[in-house]
């Protein structure tokens, strides 16, 4: 199955962190990498006031694993880099979110596919757009349409920051 997972970091040094989480993600098996997309520095949506901006980019993957095992590799590499859950959306060294896995739709609150506010989020679908023009999110359409209709002046590339793939 297809799969796009989300990496955000607003707290610490946050390339290195991105590029940590890209590394240990596919350092079990199961999940292939596709593509990694360009770095975004973006402006914190929700959450306190004053947070530093994130950088924000998406990862394509095959995976063979179930949603919830997915969960638990996004979430082992989460708590690799010092993830403390706090405040929802307040500042986080990394974030992982599981973005679609295949055609799965799911209101399961523990895992919600897909994600439930990817199809509003730039910082989501402009990274996405880059590696997959023709991607869709479940239910919800083209992320090329669902993109058309969002502000994008918070999400910035930073042509200076590229992730390698994974080691
Ligand atoms: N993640 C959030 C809340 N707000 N803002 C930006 N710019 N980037 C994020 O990754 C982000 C956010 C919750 O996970
Ligand atoms: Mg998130
Ligand atoms: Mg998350």
């Amino acid at each position: 199955m297809k799969t796009v997972l989300a990496l955000g970091s607003n707290l610490g040094r946050r390339f290195q962190t991105l590029q940590g989480a890209v590394d240990a993600l596919f350092d079990a098996p199961g999940l292939t990498f596709v593509a990694v997309s360009p770095v975004y520095e973006t402006d914190p949506v929700g959450g306190p006031e004053g947070q530093r901006t994130y950088l924000n980019a998406v990862v394509l993957a095959e995976t063979t694993l179930s949603p919830a095992t997915l969960l638990e590799r996004a979430q082992s590499a989460e708590a690799a880099f010092g993830r403390v859950r706090e405040e929802r959306w307040g500042p986080r060294t990394l974030d992982i979110d599981l973005i679609m896995v295949g055609d799965t739709v799911s209101d399961d609150p523990e895992l919600t596919l897909p994600h439930p506010l990817a199809h509003e989020r730039a910082f989501v679908l402009l990274p996405w757009s880059r590696i997959d023009p023709e991607g869709e999110l479940p239910g919800k359409g083209r992320i090329a349409d669902l993109l058309a209709g969002l502000d994008q002046r918070g999400v910035r590339l930073r042509p200076d920051l590229k992730l390698q793939r994974p080691d």
